[in-house]
């Protein structure tokens, strides 16, 4: 991807694709990041137009950007399953292996992915890659556990960092209260080993590798042209 200019127009192209997925009566999963944001942006155009959806927010800056632009939103009391989400990922890969949580909601993200029939994903091709890893996995974990379960990832190979708060006043907090480990490694080969590895580990509520989740990702390039992968 050359510049951030062609990026951003990657991003609304695989934006303005996903839309198609949209039907009246859907409750739809908002994701998180930039590009379910120009997503959400361009759902909210649709339902000021008289598009009749729901919306299930996977962040709560996804609810408040609904909320704003006039998307109704709901909430699993009322609806337990989601027709369609839409979501962002850091990496891409084969098998449409991902990881997701540099924006630090991957809980969210994927208790929405893990209640939605189709779970559709958008993305500028600067996100396919070969292996997963080259983007530190996150890793969401109960504050309290945080010296237990870095070492425990450490003895998998990986190096974690607990994630700041930009306003560098002391660490990141999920939307849950939890935090964040960056974990940068020489590259996962087999995510589904790791994925289980980590999940072992007591304190660790859930980590950024979405396997076996994702229907199809919606991948642009700078030239705005879109495949999907399957
Ligand atoms: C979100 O999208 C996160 O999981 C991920 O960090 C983010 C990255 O995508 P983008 O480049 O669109 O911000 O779903």
């Amino acid at each position: 991807m050359p510049d951030a200019q062609a990026q951003q127009a990657a991003k609304l192209a695989a934006a303005k694709a996903a839309l198609r997925f949209i039907e009246p009566g859907m409750v739809v999963g908002l994701g998180s990041g930039s590009t379910a944001t120009l997503f959400i942006q361009l759902l909210g155009e649709k339902v000021q137009q008289g598009l009749d959806i729901k919306g299930i927010a996977s962040s709560e800056d996804s609810e408040v950007l609904g909320r704003k632009l006039g998307i109704p939103i709901t909430d699993f009391d009322h609806h337990s399953t989601i027709d369609v989400a839409v979501d962002g990922a850091d990496e891409v890969a084969p098998g449409l292996a991902l990881i997701k949580g540099g924006g630090g909601k991957l809980l969210r993200e994927k208790i929405v992915a893990s209640a939605c029939k189709r779970f559709i994903i958008v993305a500028d091709d600067s996100k396919l890659v070969k292996q997963l890893g080259a983007f530190p996995l996150p890793v969401e974990v109960i504050p309290m556990a945080v010296p237990l379960v870095t070492e425990k990832l450490s003895d998998l190979g990986f190096t974690p960092k607990i994630r700041q708060d930009k306003s560098g006043n002391g660490p990141y907090i999920t939307d849950e209260g939890n935090i964040l480990l960056d974990c940068s490694s020489s590259g996962i080969a087999d995510p589904e080993v790791t994925a289980a590895e980590i999940r072992s580990i007591i304190g660790v509520v859930e980590h950024g590798l979405f396997l076996n989740m994702a229907e199809r990702v919606l991948l642009a390039g700078a030239d705005g042209s879109v495949r999907e992968l399957t």
